[in-house]
């Protein structure tokens, strides 16, 4: 078995999704561990996304997700992380394939539905860094 975090963020919390897409993980073989809603401020986004600080699009991505709620789950099967990276699809919705959360949730590269942990050792940080 192993861990991972999974966020519906702003966009899709504000649209509602937070149920169908929780939905999507546990028919897929997830099970729930824990669940956490939250606002995050500027410095909680920027600790979480501390990875992104160089890249170009940093300040932008801190911006929106602090713009609204965010719901975070603690996720478990075999596999969980690439598992969970497959269900959720290309960053680009418009990449993603059909079927996947992405494809069906996201709206943009930025606003994409959700985030999901992209390794094991990534997955233990931010369920430190969200559950404490
Ligand atoms: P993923 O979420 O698929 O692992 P990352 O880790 O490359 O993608 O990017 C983290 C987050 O940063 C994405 N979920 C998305 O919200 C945002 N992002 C990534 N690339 C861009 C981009 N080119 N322009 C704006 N936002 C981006």
């Amino acid at each position: 078995m192993q861990d991972t975090y999974m966020m519906v963020k702003p966009e899709a919390f504000a649209a509602g999704h937070v149920a169908a897409i929780l939905a999507l993980a546990v028919d897929n073989g997830f099970e729930l561990v824990r669940v956490r809603s939250l606002g995050m401020d500027q410095e909680l986004a920027e600790k979480f996304y501390a990875v992104h600080r160089e890249r170009p699009f940093f300040g932008d991505l801190v911006k929106y997700m602090t713009s609204g709620p965010v719901c975070g789950f603690h996720l478990r099967r075999d596999d969980a992380v690439s598992r969970m990276r497959e269900l959720v699809g290309a960053t680009d919705p418009v990449d993603a394939t059909a079927g996947t959360v992405r494809f069906r949730f996201g709206t943009s590269i930025q606003e994409n539905a959700v985030h999901a942990s992209d390794s094991p050792e990534n997955a233990q940080l931010e369920l430190g860094i969200i559950f404490g």
